[in-house]
């Protein structure tokens, strides 16, 4: 039996103080009931809470720490680049740096702007492509998720989905009158969203694999038709791989899929733990930016020089494909034990993965949207959560969160993770 005194002490301290006790929802663990732990520290696949329990992480920081935790290159990065200052909000060698390195990853990228968090990248993007179509529309898909900008918050995935109330109070109807919110994977209802509101739309923001209603992929000729769909209509397409971005392939689901949007959102992996954003693309889109432009866009603590010796360090040991070959090998062998544990335990499971993305949903049929997605036996996931965390492996306290693996996971790790499935697999079949 796990201890749990000193993470329940510090939760009755933080209730106190702080709004659920937490600094994001999901981490509550409110759709899987119990309290959250606190962690003590962190080392490669591996945390330790406070009350010293040893778990296997799939969560990772929700992406960002594709080599493990405290990886040594990213730790050292950030103490040399601590000992110079820790902000200056004057250009800083390691900003160019940065930019080149994405740029490097992602050829559709002429130009990026950085800024501190995913939910800025897609709230600064969605502004830019207004400014520069001078139109008001955008299309977004339900059960994604691109922050927590009022105009994205709408039938959005991640945290919001958990309460089951996609919608958040608190956003007036105008700021998102001007959102159109379609089924994903619908091709048919965007030829005729944009048709009906011809000459209007801005953009269309998605992310291109979908992590934030789980794990839900894309079909076949899915992006190719948003691409020449927003090509007909001029208006800009917009790839929010904050998530899988550096992720999924090294150039993301751009690359993974073979597609050019004319902006890309970042976030997660170039920070390296610490909080980075960025959104780049065409230059003539980009170059509307203020100070050349008159989109407005800004950040006191954009370009820190921390949050990027870290996020270059990450980058730079992506650069072989070596990591990226051992996310598949590592995601292969655990899709094959977790399929195989759930037909042993007698529970339908669908496993979706993308690389080292990954999703177990309780269903016996694909997920392709969010309705799908909702349609799942959720009730199952909640003692397969408990169970896998009694047996310590730490999986998102959501149903609605994709999964991570590092390149510091291990075999052993992999397989004690199955083994551990094949007992909370049992448990959600009951
Ligand atoms: P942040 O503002 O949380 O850095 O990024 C927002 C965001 C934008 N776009 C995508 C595709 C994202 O996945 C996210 C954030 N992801 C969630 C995990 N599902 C963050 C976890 C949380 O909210 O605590």
């Amino acid at each position: 039996m796990r201890l749990t005194e000193k993470s329940k002490a510090l939760f009755e301290a933080s209730l106190q103080h702080i709004p659920g006790g937490v600094n994001s929802p999901v981490r509550a663990f409110r759709a899987v009931g119990g309290e959250p732990f606190f962690v003590d520290r962190a080392k490669g696949a591996h945390i330790w809470d406070v009350d010293g329990n040893n778990y296997i992480d799939y969560v990772g920081t929700w992406g960002p720490a594709i080599l493990g935790h405290a990886a040594p290159t990213i730790i050292q990065a950030v103490q040399q680049a601590a000992e110079k200052g820790t902000s200056f909000g004057i250009p800083n060698p390691y900003e160019p740096r940065m930019a080149t390195l994405i740029k490097q990853f992602f050829p559709s990228v002429e130009k990026v702007r950085l800024c501190n968090s995913g939910t800025e990248a897609c709230m600064s993007a969605i502004r830019l492509a207004r400014g520069a179509t001078g139109r008001h529309k955008v299309i977004k898909f339900d059960g994604c998720y691109h922050g927590h900008a009022d105009s994205l918050l709408v039938k959005a995935g991640s945290g919001a989905l958990t309460f089951g109330h996609p919608d958040s109070a608190g956003v007036p109807p105008a700021f998102t009158e001007h959102t159109i919110v379609l089924p994903y994977n619908d091709l048919n209802a965007v030829e005729a969203a944009l048709e009906a509101n011809r000459g209007e739309v801005a953009a269309i923001i998605l992310e291109p694999i979908v992590g934030n209603a789980g794990l839900i992929l894309p079909d076949d000729g899915f992006l190719p038709g948003l691409r020449s769909l927003t090509q007909q209509h001029e208006a800009l397409l917009i790839f929010d791989e904050v998530m899988t971005g550096f992720r999924v392939a090294r150039g993301g689901a751009q690359e993974r899929y073979g597609i050019t949007p004319d902006l890309t959102c970042f976030g997660k992996i170039i920070g390296g733990g610490l909080p980075v954003g960025a959104f780049g693309g065409r230059s003539d889109v980009m170059d509307h930016l203020a100070p050349l432009g008159a989109v407005y866009q800004a950040g006191t603590l954009s370009g820190n020089p921390l949050a990027l010796a870290a996020g270059i360090a990450a980058l730079e040991a992506l650069e072989s494909g070596q990591v990226h070959q051992t996310l598949e090998t590592l995601g292969a062998r655990l899709e094959q034990g977790m399929i195989q544990a759930a037909q042993e335990a007698g529970v339908a499971m669908t496993f979706q993965r993308s690389g080292s993305m990954f999703c177990a949903y309780f269903g016996d049929r694909p997920v392709r949207d969010l309705s799908d997605a909702m349609a799942c036996e959720r009730d199952r996931f909640k003692p397969y959560f408990h169970t896998m965390l009694e047996k310590g492996v730490y999986v998102a306290p959501s149903a609605f969160e994709a999964g991570f693996i590092s390149a510091a996971h291990t075999f052993e790790d992999i397989d004690a993770t199955i083994e551990a499935a094949r007992e909370a697999l049992k448990r959600a079949a009951q």
